[in-house]
């Protein structure tokens, strides 16, 4: 492979090499950049892809647009149990991949991370925002939890009680107030956040790949209990999707309405 940027275009996801750096972008703007079972398909791809390459020392992931990063999975293809033609264990099997690649993992977040968007950039290494970014989990109120890293992991990240206040009352957080609680790296102005992302990528690619490597191993190795615990929970979310109580979630956002989940409170 040269060192030249070389476009494979999927449907769902751009990725282009250059210079050592691997993009991945998703590209569905459409639906705010929301994750269908093909997008986790191609973004696996290009994650293997990226990690074959030895040429390749640093991943930014993002989406395309200035609206968003990721919203998600795609509301409009969740039915039953799942989301529609999605594999099983899709979903986790990216969430290992973002972890386990040997190489450094940018978000550049550009627009809204949410939901199972806001756990792919919780889960990138490191983490550079535009300031016009939006962050914020969304599962008890469209029916849906992350019970693994999105949940656990996450209050590792920024601790236990801001961990629970972001996934109960699903509230969105600006990039400042992201970067205060330690949720990403560096906030910078909107237009100056591929600049900044390329230098972050050179100053990575300086250093000695192995030592990255072993690093990320090592820093992974403290939370990958958490893997456990999300299969077992996912598990769980899947039988939840079947229940009335997760579909009334999912068909008020798509019928634009508010939810109602009263009913559903025992007595
Ligand atoms: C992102 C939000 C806040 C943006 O708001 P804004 O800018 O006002 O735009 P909208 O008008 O709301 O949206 C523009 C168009 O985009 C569509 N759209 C947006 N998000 C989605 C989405 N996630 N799915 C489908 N369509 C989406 C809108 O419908 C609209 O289209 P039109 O114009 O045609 O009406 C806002 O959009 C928002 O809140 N979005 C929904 C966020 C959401 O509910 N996300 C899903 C949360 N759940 C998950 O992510 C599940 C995670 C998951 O799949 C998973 C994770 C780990 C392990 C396993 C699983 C698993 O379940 O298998």
């Amino acid at each position: 492979m040269s060192q030249k940027s070389q476009p494979l275009r999927f449907e769902d996801v751009l990725f282009t090499k250059k210079d050592g750096v691997a993009r991945i972008v998703i590209h569905r703007p459409e639906v705010r950049n929301a994750f269908r079972a093909l997008t986790i398909d191609e973004m696996l791809a290009a994650f293997q892809e990226a990690w074959d390459d030895a040429s390749i020392g640093v991943v930014v992931l993002t989406g395309t647009g200035d609206k968003a990063f990721c919203s998600g999975g795609d509301q409009k293809a969740r039915e039953g149990t799942g989301y529609g033609k999605m594999r099983g264990g899709a979903v986790e099997h990216l969430h290992a991949m973002i972890r386990n690649i040997p190489k450094p993992v940018i978000a550049a977040v550009n627009g809204y991370a949410i939901g199972g968007g806001h756990v792919l950039q919780i889960l990138c290494d490191l983490s550079i925002a535009s300031d016009r970014a939006i962050f914020g989990q969304v599962g008890p109120r469209v029916g849906s939890v992350d019970p693994g890293f999105g949940t656990a992991y996450l209050a590792r990240v920024v601790g236990e009680k801001k961990a629970r206040e972001i996934w109960f009352l699903c509230r969105q957080y600006t990039a400042q107030e992201a970067l205060a609680m330690g949720l990403v790296n560096k906030v910078v102005p909107h237009d100056e956040l591929e600049k900044e992302v390329e230098a972050w990528c050179r100053e990575l690619l300086e250093k000695s790949p192995t030592a990255l490597a072993l690093a990320k191993s090592s820093m992974n190795s403290d939370s990958e209990g958490i893997a456990g615990i999300g299969k077992l929970g996912f598990q769980a979310l899947h039988l939840f999707y079947g229940t009335p109580e997760a579909e009334e979630g999912k068909k008020a956002f798509l019928e634009k309405r508010p939810v109602d989940f009263k009913k559903f409170r025992k007595p």
